[in-house]
């Protein structure tokens, strides 16, 4: 599983002369891999990916027009997507009525669901990942018919997003991420569930975290992934705001304050913070029926995005090895980059 393919740095990418104008470019041509003995991905541009995610991407990644007013969320998978999805959702909803009794906000609850997109919908239904969930069913989607501002999100790393989200001075980039041990652990209950469900052994973990640091993984590296955008981020701060999960659960009302700012919807009072943190919050969300026993991607249940939610999870699961394994993985990756995500 682990090859040396996986580690290396990917290509930077900005430039015009990308492989994917050339109407001969094939997927099956890309270096393939196996993960997890279960199913072949495949490295384009120095990242690896689900094979038929190239295409999807390569086609967003050459005619997406940004507007002026998008916002582009994006993560690597299994580091707060979900959570970031249902933020910005509410967020942009606010201001979300305040109910005026003095029973506190969970008693506020059961009245308030009935405006709440939340308990309708899984959050990926309402902000959609480009390449997997738009370009992957339509290559044409129309998607300038969307009222603005549109919200979106990818997966996808930085080098290989369109030009003009980058170029596009109003449209901006909202990226999530999370130490890359809980990561991991996340990544492995998800796919265990996928590949090895109804009691089946799951996946030798050391063999997981040597595909992890390796690389080779769906939209890996990770640490790559997370170091091309922080770099940017800290080049343009107003554009990208980098975001952490470990942070977002210390201090949920500052960081929601901070994604609201910089999404234009500053909140006007404490109520109203409080309220989207609480719509959003892990309990709250896995229990709507919707995420219990629905499902909106190629089979995968909703309840699937909704675990633990716990920072140093990984401590129940890593050998003392396996844990130094990834460290020395992150500080060779993102030394001198300013960037630490094991300070949780
Ligand atoms: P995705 O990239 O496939 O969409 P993503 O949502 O990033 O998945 O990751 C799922 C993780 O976020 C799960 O973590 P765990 O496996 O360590 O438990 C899930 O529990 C957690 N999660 C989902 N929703 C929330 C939420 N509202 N608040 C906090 N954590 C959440």
């Amino acid at each position: 599983m682990a090859t040396s393919k996986g580690s290396s740095i990917p290509s930077s990418g900005n430039s015009h002369d990308h492989q994917d104008d050339d109407a001969s470019f094939r997927v099956n041509e890309l270096p393939r891999a196996r993960f997890w003995d279960a199913m072949d991905i495949c490295q384009w541009e120095g990242s690896w990916f689900e094979p038929g995610l190239v295409k999807p991407a390569v086609t967003f990644r050459t005619t997406f027009q940004a507007h002026h007013d998008d916002v582009l969320l994006a993560s690597p998978p299994k580091t707060g997507t979900t959570w970031l999805k249902a933020l910005c959702l509410c967020i942009m909803q606010n201001p979300i009525p305040i109910a005026t009794s003095d029973s506190g906000v969970n008693a506020e609850a059961a009245a308030d669901d009935d405006d709440d997109i939340l308990a309708k919908d899984n959050p990926h239904f309402h902000i959609q990942t480009i390449e997997s969930m738009i370009y992957a069913t339509k290559p044409h989607p129309d998607l300038y018919s969307t009222p603005s501002p549109r919200l979106f999100h990818t997966h996808l790393p930085y080098k290989v997003l369109p030009d003009s989200t980058k170029n596009s001075p109003g449209c901006k980039i909202v990226y999530i991420t999370r130490n890359p041990k809980d990561t991991l652990i996340s990544l492995w209950h998800f796919f265990n569930s996928i590949f090895r469900p109804n009691g089946l052994e799951p996946y030798p973990l050391d063999r997981a975290v040597d595909c992890f640091c390796s690389g080779v993984h769906q939209y890996g590296p990770f640490f790559d992934h997370v170091l091309e955008y922080w770099l940017e981020s800290q080049k343009r701060p107003t554009k990208i705001l980098f975001l952490k999960y470990e942070e977002l659960k210390r201090e949920p009302k500052a960081e929601v304050k901070k994604l609201a700012s910089f999404l234009g919807r500053p909140f006007a009072s404490e109520e109203e913070v409080e309220k989207v943190v609480w719509r959003c919050s892990l309990e709250r969300l896995r229990n709507f029926e919707v995420n219990k026993n629905g499902s909106i991607l190629y089979g995968v249940p909703n309840s699937s995005y909704f675990r633990r939610g716990a920072v140093g999870d990984w401590k129940n699961y890593l050998t003392p090895e396996l844990e130094e394994q990834i460290s020395r993985t992150a500080r060779s990756k993102f030394e001198g980059s300013g960037l630490c995500l094991e300070d949780a």
